[in-house]
């Protein structure tokens, strides 16, 4: 029997079979993921064959391909992968200048994961109805530089949603996943846009300007207009997998434009005379934000760690 992993909660992953009803099901074996051990080897997405027990439960035996993935680094557990979702269409990933602060160097690096299988981002700047001045002269900044690069990015709140409609057309049809720190808001712009979800979400934190990991398992919503969206519990940090440095600047659309033309075709970026990339940082048509994200990827490479602050 085959089905569709829409919830996963410890060991229990819930399963809606193709004749629509859904049973909780555990993993059966060891699961692999081209070696790398996960700490989840089924992800909701997933598209999984099960064996009905007599208890009304199921085993899953077999993941079906994976059309895409994301994949970060599990904290503290380096050498131990989690996947986010699997078989998406695009993701949304939800960030706010402020309450609490998204980095850019989070952004970036969960950008160029996504580049890995191609997978559409678009940036939904939430919370715009209580920014200061300054956080909205910060935000057109940010807008103005994602956009430059080619990533469509939107501006809504999630308390108010007056966006609603545009928010709809992008979604209608799709599996969408919805990721981004913790109180960025994501589960509250889901119960927006599915009436009487009433999914828990929670104020963050005045003293640290953080969110409370409110969400703790994944789970992929029916949305009323047609299509999937999947929530997930909030992430600090992004730690990439497996990416050589070539491969690091592919996933960086513009330095890997400026990369053409460096001196060595095997150019780092990093201290090579003749290099393309760092002229144009100097010269801002790359900008510094982004660069030094690409050096952070880099340096995980080399010294093989993952820095939790990001
Ligand atoms: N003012 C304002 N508050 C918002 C907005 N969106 C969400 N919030 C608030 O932000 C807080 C966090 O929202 P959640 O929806 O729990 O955030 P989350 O991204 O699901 O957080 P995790 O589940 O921890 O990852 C809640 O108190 C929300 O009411 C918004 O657009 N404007
Ligand atoms: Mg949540
Ligand atoms: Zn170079």
């Amino acid at each position: 029997m085959n089905g569709l992993v829409i919830k996963n909660t410890g060991s229990w992953y819930s399963v809606l079979t193709d004749d629509g009803t859904i049973i909780e099901s555990k993993i059966k074996g060891n699961f692999r993921l081209k070696g790398i051990r996960s700490t989840n080897p089924v992800a909701v997405g997933d598209r999984v064959v099960i064996t009905p027990n007599k208890e009304g439960t199921a085993f899953i035996s077999e993941i079906l391909d994976r059309r895409n993935y994301i994949v970060r680094k599990s904290p503290n557990l380096s050498k131990q992968s989690h996947i986010i979702a699997a078989n998406i269409d695009q993701v949304f990933l939800i960030v706010t200048v402020n309450y609490p602060e998204t980095s850019t160097t989070f952004i970036d690096r969960f950008l160029a994961s996504a580049e890995a299988y191609r997978v559409p981002v678009v940036l939904v700047f939430n919370k715009t109805d209580i920014l200061s001045d300054d956080d909205r002269r910060y935000q057109d900044m940010m807008i103005a530089l994602y956009e430059n690069i080619g990533y469509k990015c939107l501006t809504i709140s999630a308390t108010t949603l007056s966006e609603r409609l545009s928010l709809e057309i992008l979604l209608k049809d799709k599996i969408t996943l919805f990721s981004g720190n913790s109180g960025v808001g994501k589960s509250t712009l889901l119960n927006q846009l599915i009436p009487g979800l009433n999914l828990k979400t929670a104020e963050i934190s005045d003293a640290h300007n953080t969110g409370m990991h409110t969400t703790t398992f994944s789970e992929m919503l029916c949305l009323p207009f047609g299509g999937w969206a999947i929530d997930t519990p909030g992430i600090k940090g992004f730690g990439t997998f497996d990416m050589n440095p070539e491969e690091i600047c592919g996933y960086f659309k513009e330095i890997f434009r400026f990369s053409k033309n460096c001196r060595f075709y095997n150019c780092t970026h990093t201290h090579e005379p003749g290099c393309a990339v760092r002229k144009a940082v100097e010269e801002h048509y790359i900008s510094q934000s982004r660069y030094n994200s690409y050096l952070s990827m880099l340096e995980d490479k080399e010294e093989g760690k993952y820095r939790e602050a990001f």
